[in-house]
C-alpha cells in the first residue's frame, strides 16, 4: 500500500493548465479509490481506459493499471478489458469530444448493453487538447479556428440521451465540488451495470462562455426516481442557458442485469476468478 497522502499518485509531472478543473477531478477520483479500498475493494482490481484529450492525461497521474485508448474508443476498450477479466473494476475517463462525437455510437450501445463499468466524462464543452473546436455540447456561436463564423449547431443533452438509451445509472457533477463528485463517483462505481457520470468543468483557455456556472447549480435530493421524472429533470438544463438551473447528483439509478451477468462465458470466467481474483471482500 502507498504511504498515506500519496495513494494512487504517480510521480509524473502534471502538465494540465494551471486552474484547469482536471486537477480537481483527479483529486476526486483519488479520494474515491482511497475510500473504496478502505471499504474492502482490492486496489489491484481497479483498471482504467482513458480517452485521448486533456482529460485522458489522468492515465499518467492516477496510479492504477490500464491503457490509453484511441480517441473516441475508450468505452469499447474498457468493455474488451472487462470481457477478458470480468473481475476488474473498470473506470473509463473520457472527454465530451471523445464520447459524444467520435465515440457516440459506443456511448449509446454501452447504455443499452449495460456492461458493469463506470464512465466519467469531463465535459468542458470543447475539444481542448486540439486547441478548442466545438463538440456536441458546445454552445451555438462558439468561434474557433475551424469555425470562424461560429458553431451553427445546438448542443445535445447527454443526460437525456443516456436515460433514453437505457443507462441504468446516470449522474452529473460539478468538477469544482471535490466532495460531492467523490460521493457520486463512489456510488457510480458501486452500481452494478453501466454507470454514466458527466462532470461539468470549465475550460480556462478555449471556451470561456461555458465557465463560472457554479451559481446556477443545485443538488438533487437523494431519491429513487422513475425514468419519466429523471428525463424531465434532465431537461432543466440545455447546456446553453446561463440563467436556468443546473441539477447535479444522481438522476437515475435502477439496477438491471449487466452484460457480464447475461453472458454464460463471462459468468464462467468470473466464477473461475480469472486474473487477480475476487473483487470485493
Ligand atoms: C482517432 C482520432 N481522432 C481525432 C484525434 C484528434 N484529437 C486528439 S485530442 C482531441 C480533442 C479531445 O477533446 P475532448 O475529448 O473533448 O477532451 P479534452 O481535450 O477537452 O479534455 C482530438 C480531436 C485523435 N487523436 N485520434
Amino acid at each position: 500500500m502507498d504511504k498515506p497522502g500519496v495513494q494512487f499518485r504517480t510521480n509524473q509531472k502534471i502538465t494540465w493548465c494551471p486552474g484547469c478543473p482536471d486537477h480537481i477531478i483527479l483529486e476526486s477520483a483519488r479520494r474515491t479509490l482511497i475510500s473504496l479500498v478502505e471499504q474492502g475493494y482490492n486496489k489491484n482490481n481497479f483498471a482504467m481506459a482513458a480517452g485521448i484529450g486533456c482529460h485522458g492525461k489522468i492515465f499518467d497521474y492516477l496510479n492504477i493499471s490500464g491503457i490509453y485508448a484511441l480517441h473516441g474508443r475508450a468505452i469499447p476498450t474498457a468493455i474488451g478489458m472487462k470481457m477478458g477479466n470480468p473481475n476488474l473494476e473498470l473506470l473509463v475517463f473520457a472527454g465530451d469530444g471523445d464520447t459524444y462525437a467520435e465515440g457516440m455510437a459506443h456511448f449509446i450501445h454501452a447504455c443499452r448493453f449495460n456492461p458493469d463499468l463506470t464512465l466519467f466524462v469531463n465535459d468542458n464543452q470543447s475539444f481542448s487538447l486540439t486547441t478548442g473546436q466545438a463538440t456536441p455540447t458546445s454552445q451555438p456561436g462558439f468561434k474557433s479556428n475551424l469555425e470562424p463564423l461560429g458553431n451553427f449547431n445546438s448542443p445535445l443533452n447527454p443526460i437525456h440521451l443516456a436515460l433514453s438509451a437505457g443507462a441504468s445509472f446516470v449522474a452529473r457533477c460539478n468538477a469544482n465540488d471535490i466532495e460531492h463528485t467523490r460521493m457520486v463517483m463512489e456510488a457510480a462505481i458501486k452500481h452494478k451495470g453501466f454507470s454514466f457520470v458527466e462532470i461539468l468543468q470549465d475550460c480556462v483557455v478555449f471556451n470561456l462562455y461555458v465557465n463560472n456556472k457554479d451559481r446556477l447549480m443545485y443538488k438533487l435530493p437523494e431519491a429513487k426516481r422513475t425514468l419519466k421524472k429523471a428525463l424531465a429533470l434532465s431537461q432543466e438544463y440545455d447546456y446553453i442557458n446561463n440563467k436556468g438551473k443546473i441539477p447535479l447528483g444522481i438522476f437515475y439509478a435502477q439496477p438491471r442485469p449487466s452484460l457480464d451477468e447475461e453472458w454464460p462465458q463471462l459468468v464462467n470466467l468470473k466464477n473461475k476468478k480469472v486474473g487477480w481474483g475476487g473483487l470485493k471482500k
